[in-house]
């Protein structure tokens, strides 16, 4: 007897259907995803569960029963002669050892060692070789099917046209399997140039990497600089290798890329070690990876643990939190900045990203959210990656509902009620009140931080009590405060205050680089207040220099030029040096005037990379700077030294290809004296 089911669970299997197909034709015909791949698999995760507790409303057109997705128009369709099959994924731990609990139960009794190596976040592709040489190249398509795209594989440069030949013989016909991916910078590249012709950004660089692949113009691709880490090799009939570690061995020495972070592991703790080891390295990578792929070493194993119709047994994929997702826009808001510049601020419906709750995104200014064409109540896409404030990618349009309010900048300061001015050509807007207070508030609270004069203690509630009461009115004012100021404050005890006033005190020492940083003068960041500095040798000899003298500084232009001397200008500020100097604030370079420059590291320049044993980048930088070395962040012909720590990544590889002079911080110490 046909069962009965409720409407709405067939309506609910049906909608669900209809939302995944969506999202797969936006993932892989459009390549311009609406929603996170985590989002994604909790949508095909439900789907699934009903099918199973429903196994007679599964249809045979249903996305579960597909490997992947499917191709486009463009290509001639390509039938892998062995499926690419996708991986199982795990969000954690737990996961990672209950799936080492099945390999343990597979192998029964049998030693086996698991090979961890990163998950690339590009798109899978296979590339064909007849007798050594190139000869096609295929998507992955839905698994079954790709597209044959040989022209475009052509012009990537890490995949060799001809496979060295090796020590080891091997077949005629040879299939090298990896993930084809653009690098962070190519990312960036691509995304500004079409941002320049009025195109669509990439919402990451995988999307930027599907789209390029699948480009009809060669040309066009060979400019977009596609890179691909190999991960597997596949023959016809033998098997070339006993284990994967072999095979990634060998793919390296055909003239393959593969990429160096791989680990040899007897053991799921050793697995689960490499991924929390990489996890603290993923911003490092010059290239986007989104988890760690476990993989059983043993081929003779892999082949009896064989695989489902989706995925093989002895794999799996330990997947890092997502760095993106959708959420609602509640309202925007305006903040001031120290410089009075107004930055909008999306409140959303509180996210889980990159394992925080994500309640505020940053919108950056007026421009920004016209081209977003950003409403209240809409729907967004936005990213969190390292420590960097999530922003927003794009607006989720198939979201609206037609109720999004337009938003408008403030024709006002909406902290003082100050006029704002928005200069031509210039993005930002900007309060221009000499005494608004969210303007001295967010100049405190610079002045303060770690990074500038280290005033611990001295927070946010602080600041806004002292600048509502009137207590300073510039970070001169600091200086004068006395503990008996402090005894009216709300959570002020008097042990705090003493505290507080020890850390005021002790900033006067601060070194004049950390003090100039501090000031907030627009344009001027950490490393161009140490040039300054440096330079100049004291606050007094700064705030007379013309703008020419300032320009004239090798690294220096106009633009900071013309910014400190216009700070320097102001009454009010010219006043606050003073007030500095009498109060006791270093306000001259260690050594007096000399220029101390050590022939070694005279105009050299430095790149620091990796974890150094003692030192940390910071301190390293400042002991390189104060000599008179210069330290750059990128790797070019011109670097002169590459200082490596351990685990020094893709730049070590780079010095290393361009035959740069490489020292450890053991040689950088001597060289320090
Ligand atoms: C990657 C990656 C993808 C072979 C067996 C199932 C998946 N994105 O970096 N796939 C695989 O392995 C295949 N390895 C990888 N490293």
């Amino acid at each position: 007897m046909p069962q009965t089911h409720s409407q709405s669970l067939e309506r609910e299997i049906e909608s669900l259907r209809d939302e995944i197909r969506r999202h797969e034709e936006l993932y892989h015909v459009y390549d311009n995803p609406e929603i996170s791949d985590a989002e994604y698999d909790a949508l095909f995760a439900r789907l699934k569960q009903l099918e199973e507790e429903h196994p007679e409303l599964v249809t045979p057109d249903s996305p579960t029963q597909r490997v992947g997705g499917r191709p486009a128009e463009g290509f001639a369709e390509y039938v892998h002669r062995r499926p690419m099959l996708s991986l199982d994924n795990s969000y954690n731990i737990e996961d990672l050892r209950a799936f080492d609990e099945r390999c343990r139960r597979l192998a029964d009794g049998r030693a086996f060692e698991y090979v961890a190596e990163l998950k690339i976040d590009g798109l899978s592709i296979s590339v064909h070789y007849q007798d050594g040489v190139l000869v096609r190249g295929v998507t992955r398509g839905d698994g079954r099917v790709g597209e044959d795209v040989t022209q475009n594989v052509r012009t990537i440069r890490t995949i060799p046209l001809r496979l060295k030949t090796g020590d080891k013989k091997i077949e005629a016909k040879v299939e090298v399997r990896g993930e084809a991916y653009l690098s962070r910078s190519v990312f960036e590249k691509i995304n500004a140039e079409r941002e320049e012709e009025g195109q669509a950004r990439f919402a990451n660089p995988r999307n930027a990497a599907a789209g390029t692949i699948r480009q009809l113009d060669p040309k066009i691709v060979a400019a977009r600089r596609l890179d691909m880490f190999a991960y597997d090799v596949i023959t016809g009939v033998t098997k070339p290798f006993n284990s994967h570690w072999d095979a990634l061995n060998w793919l390296e020495r055909a003239g393959f890329r593969v990429n160096e972070n791989r680990a040899l592991c007897s053991s799921i703790e050793e697995v689960i070690d490499f991924c929390n080891r990489m996890e603290t390295k993923r911003d490092e990578l010059g290239y986007e990876i989104d988890g760690v792929v476990v993989k059983v070493n043993s081929t003779a194993l892999q082949d009896e643990f064989g695989a489902t119709a989706k995925a093989p047994r002895w794999a799996i994929a330990y997947k890092y939190p997502a760095r993106q997702a959708t959420t609602k826009v509640l309202s925007i808001v305006v903040q001031v900045g120290r410089t009075g510049a107004l930055t909008p601020v999306a409140n959303l419906e509180p996210v889980q990203l990159a394992g925080t709750t994500v309640a505020r995104a940053t919108l950056h200014n007026e421009d920004e959210i016209k081209r977003l064409d950003l409403r209240v109540g809409d729907y967004v896409l936005i990213e969190k990656s390292g420590e960097i404030i999530p922003k927003v990618l794009k607006v989720v349009e198939s979201k609206r509902t037609g109720e999004e309010k337009r938003f408008r900048m403030p024709k006002k300061c909406p902290v003082c009620g100050g006029v704002i001015s928005r200069p031509e050509g210039e993005v930002v807007s900007r309060c221009v009140a000499a005494d608004c207070p969210a303007q001295l508030k967010a100049r405190l609270l610079h002045f303060a931080s770690r990074r500038a004069m280290r005033i611990e203690g001295l927070g946010e509630a602080l600041v806004e009590q002292l600048v509502e009461k009137k207590m300073v009115a510039d970070v001169g004012d600091l200086y004068r405060l006395k503990l008996e100021d402090f005894a009216g404050l709300e959570r002020m005890a008097e042990k705090s205050a003493s505290n507080l006033m020890a850390q005021i005190e002790a900033s006067k020492s601060r070194d004049l680089p950390h003090l100039i940083y501090g000031l907030g003068i627009r344009h001027v960041g950490e490393r161009t207040a140490g040039i300054l500095a440096r330079h100049f040798r004291s606050l007094d000899r700064l705030s007379k220099a013309t703008v020419e003298e300032i320009d004239d500084i090798h690294e220096i232009g106009m633009t900071v030029a013309q910014s400190v001397r216009d700070w320097f200008d102001d009454a009010g500020n010219l006043y606050l040096t003073e007030r500095l100097c009498e109060a006791g604030v270093r306000t001259e370079m260690e050594g007096g005037a000399k220029v101390f420059e050590d022939e070694a590291f005279a105009g050299k320049q430095f790149v620091l990379t990796g974890k150094l044993d003692t030192l940390t980048r910071d301190e390293a930088r400042a002991l390189i700077e104060a000599r008179g070395g210069r330290v750059t962040s990128t790797v070019s012909k011109k670097t002169d030294y590459i200082v490596a720590g351990d685990d020094a990544g893709s730049k070590l590889d780079k010095a290393q290809a361009l035959g740069l002079r490489v020292i450890d911080e053991a040689a950088l110490k001597e060289m320090l004296g």
